[in-house]
């Protein structure tokens, strides 16, 4: 410790010539950052040694959101408090790196899981190093102005980087047809809890080979010269900020591809150190996870390299079909990637190649069979000129994953239905899960020490399911303990929320909490709709014993989706009408914080009472958000979906309030005919809540029935030439969903029975750690070591 504290004193005296007191927050960022990585220097060479000698895992990656990185590694390395103490005595506030953005290479679930899987191996001793892209642009930053969504560049690394090492000596090459590009390696330590072991990930960064063409300044073409420069650097600029929505561009596809090719040849190269040109151990000693199927062109770019060792197709094939395994996050159709050929030829034709010779290969194999021309025909790889990545990752890898048990149940019945029939031994469920050191001991510290208190030992930590010893002693003292802690949590969350976005909030009210990417099918536009609801039936005086309430919602669109943007101004108009109108101004409070991002979510999710969890039955895949706001002792208010399901199934459905059509129920009403139109013409309170998005009651800004909420309304109840009305179910599960808020709300009044519930959900939270879930890959996918707690 006092090394650290020593270490961190000769940094800032040979970088800045300063003490420690005098640095500014983003030097001593870099100074105590670049110390800890000094300190951990041995271990990491150990920890890689060690992975080097035995079977070990490859988690790939187009996304990887860290969060801050500053708080996280003192804590996994035991050292946060003792190192706030030390700053403290030199009159430093730890607090200081609140000002360090956090690292947001990615936009919401996928990534965030990825984060807190490399989180779980490095604690769990998993060998399993990340691969992605070192983007110069993270997620774009959000401000709210005059309700709308407006989006500021990310430059994350203005603050510069502790973290991560740069490799030049490990940079290789990538070709693009009439490009090639270099490839550096950024190295950042994944540091695991209570164990010395500390894994990598290891982020590329895309940069010319020429950097500067000395020829073409002479010439006075100022930007020919750095031309080749921009084009490749251009590669890794930015990230793409759709969440569940794929987008077919040129510079997409060269970051997949750069970012595996790379990432393969780093693979191969650390195996030929070790064997030469003997490929025989290739998929015995590595596995490699493909994070949807954004890293799928790793299958056949890995044919392509064994191809030029001197390998024949099938041989190749055969070992890429060995190593590779492909996780699905989504069932939604515009989110599947499909790829146009002639856009793949373009770009990467080598590649296009491979991937007919492994659609041919299935079709043989598929007749070998004996399947019906018909089912071939639906599983084609490459038809009519598209290339179909998650049918590719399907029938070249070990197993195919879903991330929660209905949700793979729906990837056997429906998306991968032929699939499942011809290859059933390939499917697998691994329930997502996120990591307790950030997402309870480190953010809520208040918390985690009752708990550690009452389990008897910190050792949660490394065992989550520890927790079930609170179903033990769940008593009058202890739901009291619980709800002071959870009291200060919203006060501390209201003192956030009035500095970052200027608004005062009650924290003795109940926080009902929205928090997650927007999208149409996590209907935040059903949750506006409720509020609205209970706004006129306070206005009428029909619920009088009403709880005051906060609605707070945290949400980025994408800046292309037009439908999500308008909600976000919904919301804001709502806020707008009940924040300032004196009948329901003390009772009902709506925010709309901006920028919401992994630093925000700490501070949010550790204050929620409700958890709204409200997705359209079958189209939530898993969800990370439930379990985080679960382990903080907040009740799901949700659908019958994702692992809200499981989430039930674990604490008790009787400590949940669960509302709204089931998968079931949605099919039945599909096939009956679903007719919003009739249900909201049916029920006057229905009506009057929608058509506040026609009536004049908001401003769409001027637009007066013509603009964007009119655009809602009429997909609503209309429909659209290219989807039906109400797609996602709104209308049918609106008077539900009211119900069931009106429920927990008169239930919270009895603070003791809904804290004895919230105790329940932690004490029954364990099943929902990243360490359960990176287990289960290590054992049933990877087989590679773990630890055994
Ligand atoms: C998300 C799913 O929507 C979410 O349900 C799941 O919890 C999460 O992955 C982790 O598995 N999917 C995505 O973020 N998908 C894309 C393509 O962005």
């Amino acid at each position: 410790m006092s090394n650290i504290m020593e270490k961190l004193e000769l940094t800032a005296q040979s970088m800045y010539c300063k003490k420690i007191e005098e640095l500014t927050p983003s030097e001593l960022h870099l100074s105590l950052g670049k110390a800890v990585m000094g300190e951990i220097a041995d271990n990491w060479e150990a920890s890689k040694a060690k992975h080097n000698s035995e079977r070990r895992a490859y988690y790939f990656s187009a996304e990887f959101l860290m969060g801050r990185m500053m708080y996280n590694n003192l804590y996994c390395l035991g050292i946060l408090d003792d190192v706030k103490k030390m700053l403290k005595k030199k009159g430093v506030d730890i607090n200081v790196f609140e000002d360090i953005d956090d690292a947001a290479l990615g936009n919401g679930g996928l990534g965030r899981l990825a984060a807190c899987y490399l989180d779980s191996a490095a604690t769990m001793e998993v060998p399993l190093d990340g691969y992605g892209i070192r983007y110069k642009y993270g997620l774009f930053k959000q401000l709210i102005k005059d309700g709308y969504q407006v989006e500021v560049a990310d430059d994350w690394q203005r603050f510069d980087d502790p973290w991560c090492l740069r490799r030049e000596d490990e940079a290789v090459t990538v070709s693009f047809k009439g490009q090639t590009v270099k490839a550096v390696p950024y190295d950042m330590a994944v540091i695991g809890c209570k164990t010395t072991n500390i894994n990598t990930l290891r982020l590329w960064q895309a940069e010319a080979i020429n950097e500067f063409d000395f020829q073409a300044f002479n010439n006075t073409e100022y930007n020919r010269a750095v031309q080749e420069k921009n084009d490749a650097e251009n590669i890794t600029k930015v990230l793409y900020p759709n969440d569940n929505k794929y987008e077919g561009k040129v510079l997409r596809l060269k970051q997949q591809y750069f970012f595996c090719s790379a990432s393969l040849q780093d693979i191969m190269r650390r195996y030929k150190a070790k064997h030469g040109n003997d490929f025989s151990f290739f998929a015995k000693e590595n596995a490699i996870q493909l994070n949807d199927t954004h890293p799928v062109c790793s299958i056949p770019e890995l044919v392509r390299l064994l191809m030029n060792e001197g390998m024949n197709f099938d041989e190749a094939f055969e070992i890429a079909r060995k190593t590779c395994a492909y996780t699905n996050h989504t069932v939604l159709g515009e989110a599947l990637e499909k790829w146009h050929a002639d856009l793949m030829m373009q770009v990467i034709p080598e590649i296009y190649h491979i991937i007919c010779l492994i659609a041919n290969k299935l079709q043989e194999e598929l007749t070998a069979k004996g399947i019906s021309e018909d089912m071939k025909a639906k599983m084609r790889i490459v038809d009519a000129n598209t290339v179909h990545m998650a049918r590719l990752a399907t029938y070249a890898g070990t197993y195919v994953n879903g991330v929660a048990k209905l949700h793979t149940e729906i990837l056997k019945d429906d998306v991968l239905k032929e699939w499942y029939q011809v290859y059933p031994e390939r499917f697998q469920n691994k329930t997502n899960g996120i990591t307790q050191r950030r997402w309870l001991g480190l953010c809520n510290p208040e918390l985690a020490a009752l708990i550690t208190e009452k389990v008897g030992s910190d050792n949660w930590l490394i065992d989550l399911s520890l927790l079930s010893k609170l179903n033990d002693c769940i008593d009058a003292k202890t739901i009291t303990k619980f709800n002071t802690i959870k009291k200060k949590k919203k006060v501390q969350l209201a003192e956030y929320i009035k500095k970052m976005d200027g608004v005062e909030i009650n924290p003795d009210s109940i926080y009902d909490i929205q928090v997650k990417r927007l999208h149409e099918y996590k209907r935040q536009l059903l949750n506006a709709f409720s509020i609205m609801t209970i706004y006129f039936r306070i206005k009428e005086g029909k619920l009088p014993n009403w709880t005051p309430t906060t609605f707070i919602f945290g949400a980025k669109a994408a800046p292309g989706y037009a439908r999500a943007k308008a909600i976000i101004k919904y919301i804001n108009e709502i806020a707008d009408l009940v924040n300032n109108d004196p009948d329901t101004k003390d009772k009902l409070k709506v925010v709309f914080i901006s920028n919401y991002n992994v630093s925000y979510a700490e501070k949010i999710v550790v204050a929620a009472d409700l958890s709204e969890q409200t997705s359209t039955a079958g189209l939530e895949a898993s969800g990370t958000g439930n379990m985080k706001f679960m382990l903080n002792g907040a009740l799901t208010l949700g659908t019958y979906d994702g692992a809200n399901i499981e989430i039930a199934e674990c604490a008790g459905e009787e400590n949940e309030y669960i509302f709204g059509a089931r998968v079931e129920d949605i099919e039945r009403l599909k096939k009956e005919g679903y007719d919003p139109k009739k249900l909201y013409e049916a029920n006057p309170e229905i009506k009057k809540v929608v058509d506040t998005l026609i009536d004049g009651t908001f401003d769409d800004d001027g637009a007066q029935g013509e603009g964007s909420f009119a655009e809602l309304h009429n997909a609503l109840i209309n429909g659209t030439s290219w989807q039906e009305a109400d797609h996602y179910f709104h209308i049918y599960d609106l008077p539900l969903y009211v119900e069931t808020k009106i429920r927990a709300n008169k239930d919270y009044a009895n603070r003791k029975e809904f804290g004895k519930k919230c105790l329940i959900n932690i004490a029954n939270a364990g099943k929902f750690s990243s360490d359960r879930a990176i287990v289960e890959y290590a054992k049933d996918i990877w087989h590679t070591s773990y630890r055994k707690v």
